[in-house]
């Protein structure tokens, strides 16, 4: 069998993996196939349906009518050798008595970590690694974030004009992109657990961070505040309106807040994202000023980069990001896997930071 065809069916797999967004988090996304090859023909397929119930191997092994003896599983993550709320899939595959297992990437859970793989490798199995190695990486990219770091997936948005403004000298900003692209933001914010911004950021715009789309969760809004500027005034300020929201709230203040507002105190980035972790909060969505947003990737704790450009020039006003001290050209902010998509007149940049 080539790799072509593995690559084909790993294809479908992360297609059936894609099914489970919003259903499974903070697991995978996970898909499984079961491939005749003498047959040359898909048997089965299954997907990690819902948080804490039966893994893609799992359901595509119950979804086959026929026996899996010499068949082929293929799967975007390594099947699991733990117990966790399910048992463990290595130990099914081996006794279903698979002939090969082609496997997208390793488990970055440290429960399993090449232990799955090497268990099928143990009882005979034959095991293809890496197989669409980067796609499969990009769909649980949230999910290695968390498993690697124990922090949230930290992904940056920006609404700028073509010389990077986010606003003009007197703090307008709306609008600067157009009803498409603000509509993609509302789709960016349903996507994460939470969103967060700046004390600045509330005290111009004193914006609501809510998803406008119908059934869509609003996720957690994160007000980082550690100087304490905002008076928490749920009548003036919309971030701080209870609406059943979830709200943190980040400073050093004595003072006392309502008991929805959950608070936090804070010494530095790295403290705060393990701890926001800790606290259920496995994606969050950047929408700043410059001062946070600077901080954030001087810090190195960005991710990714979503930036919407506008066909317009301010020559003046407010940066997105401001005052990195660069001199030479090998020393700035490297971004990688770019990709762009158009919004009428507006064009979306869409990056990953490079941390080595
Ligand atoms: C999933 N779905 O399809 C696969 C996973 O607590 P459990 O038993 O659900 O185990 C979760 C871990 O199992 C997860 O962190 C990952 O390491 C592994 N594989 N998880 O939720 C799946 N294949
Ligand atoms: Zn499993």
């Amino acid at each position: 069998m080539t790799n072509k065809i593995y690559e084909k069916l790993m294809k479908k797999c992360i297609a059936l993996a894609k099914k489970g967004v919003g259903k499974v988090e903070p697991n995978p996304y996970v898909g499984a196939i079961i491939y005749d090859e003498k047959k040359q023909k898909i048997l089965s397929c299954g997907y990690h349906e819902k948080y804490g119930e039966a893994h893609a191997e799992v359901n595509a092994i119950k979804n086959l009518k026929k026996i899996c003896k010499n068949k082929t599983l293929i799967v975007n993550l390594e099947p699991c050798s733990h117990w966790g709320k399910t048992p463990p899939c290595s130990d099914l595959i081996i006794k279903s008595e698979f002939k090969k297992v082609i496997v997208g990437m390793i488990d970055p859970n440290p429960l399993v970590k090449k232990n799955g793989i090497n268990q099928l490798k143990k009882a005979g199995i034959e095991v293809i690694e890496g197989i669409l190695e980067n796609e499969c990486k990009k769909l649980n990219k949230i999910f290695i974030k968390n498993m690697v770091h124990k922090k949230p997936y930290i992904m940056l948005k920006t609404a700028t004009t073509l010389d990077g403004k986010i606003a003009t000298p007197i703090y307008n900003s709306k609008w600067i992109t157009n009803e498409l692209s603000r509509n993609q933001v509302q789709k960016l914010r349903s996507k994460h657990c939470a969103i967060m911004t700046g004390s600045g950021t509330i005290l111009h715009d004193n914006p609501n961070l809510n998803v406008r789309i119908k059934n869509k969760k609003n996720p957690t809004r994160i007000i980082f505040d550690p100087n304490n500027k905002i008076h928490i005034d749920p009548d003036k300020i919309n971030v701080f309106k209870n609406n059943g929201v979830r709200i943190i709230l980040i400073n050093n203040s004595k003072i006392k807040t309502p008991d929805y507002i959950e608070k936090i105190e804070y010494n530095d980035f790295n403290s705060l994202f393990l701890k926001l972790y800790q606290m259920g909060i496995y994606s969050i969505m950047i929408e700043a000023g410059s001062g946070l947003n600077s901080a954030l990737i001087k810090a190195n704790e960005v991710d990714e980069i979503n930036q919407f450009i506008a066909p317009k020039i301010f020559g003046c006003g407010l940066d997105f990001i401001k005052n990195f001290d660069i001199k030479n050209v090998d020393e700035c902010v490297k971004l990688k896997d770019i990709s762009t998509k158009r919004f009428g007149d507006n064009v979306l940049i869409n990056a990953i930071i490079e941390k080595d």
